[in-house]
């Protein structure tokens, strides 16, 4: 159990999920983001941050001994939104982790930094990255941080490149991608219990029946998800089209729409 969890982005989507199953990992949780959450439980407190302030991003570690960075800007955007948030801010993150003893840190990467690959590729955490737009190359940055600091400082961080955290899947692709909560969570738990992280990547994906990545090289971490997204199939109608279109080739990336739209 750790006693002090920071959370990056926390008025997100994603950590709204999580906030609520949180107590299984730590005593105490840290929130921060650039919006201010009032709905505090007893356990829960709350410190506005700039990810690109290094003051302000040493203020929230300090006193952490562990991170959950899902902060900075979460869509594709333009450049200089990027730059700011997931480049600077991951360079700050790990800058103040050097300070305050290298908590662990969960990093939010995410199947955009893969979102090139097509529909029939099978990845593990061996494939190069092919972001899908500036999103997806400041993961693939974000990624490369952590592993320098990783070999050269020995500090230790769990990539997660999610797919799609949501209560449900809300579309056909996220059939494949989908990540339940709940299998989150026990990801979480693993990463901060394992005796060694060292520096791991696993693709954030539940059981899912149509999953198209493979976490094999990650196996001493001894995650194993459970939930199936095949369970919410039957909610999308007919989805013959969408499989005859994956079997032509003509539903390709991984990353949906996002490769072949216009950089903003
Ligand atoms: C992501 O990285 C986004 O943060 C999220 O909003 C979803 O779009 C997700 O990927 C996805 O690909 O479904």
């Amino acid at each position: 159990m750790l006693s002090r969890l920071l959370v990056t982005g926390a008025s997100g989507g994603v950590a709204t999920q999580l906030r609520p199953l949180l107590t299984q990992v730590a005593e105490q949780v840290r929130l921060s983001d650039i919006r201010e959450i009032t709905d505090l439980a007893e356990h829960e407190e709350f410190i506005a941050a700039e990810l690109s302030d290094q003051a302000q991003v040493d203020a929230i570690v300090e006193g952490c001994d562990g991170v959950l960075h899902l902060g900075g800007i979460s869509l594709e955007d333009t450049w200089e939104k990027i730059l700011v948030s997931n480049v600077i801010g991951m360079h700050c993150l790990y800058t103040s982790a050097q300070k305050f003893g290298q908590p662990r840190i969960i990093f939010a990467s995410s199947n955009h930094a893969m979102g090139a690959y097509k529909f029939t590729d099978m990845l593990d955490a061996s494939a190069l990255p092919r972001p899908d737009g500036y999103y997806g190359v400041s993961k693939a940055f974000g990624e490369q941080v952590a592993s320098m600091y990783h070999d050269k400082f020995g500090q230790q961080t769990l990539v997660v490149r999610i797919g799609s955290c949501l209560p449900k899947p809300k579309d056909p692709r996220m059939l494949s991608t989908w990540l339940s909560p709940r299998d989150f969570i026990s990801l979480i738990d693993r990463s901060f219990n394992v005796e060694h992280l060292g520096y791991t990547i696993v693709y954030g994906a539940s059981a899912n029946t149509r999953r198209f990545w493979d976490d094999k090289l990650a196996v001493d971490l001894g995650w194993e998800p459970k939930d199936d997204s095949e369970q919410f199939a039957a909610e999308f109608a007919d989805l013959t089209p969408y499989e005859d279109a994956i079997d032509q080739g003509l539903l390709t990336y991984q990353g949906g729409v996002w490769l072949k739209a216009p950089l903003i």
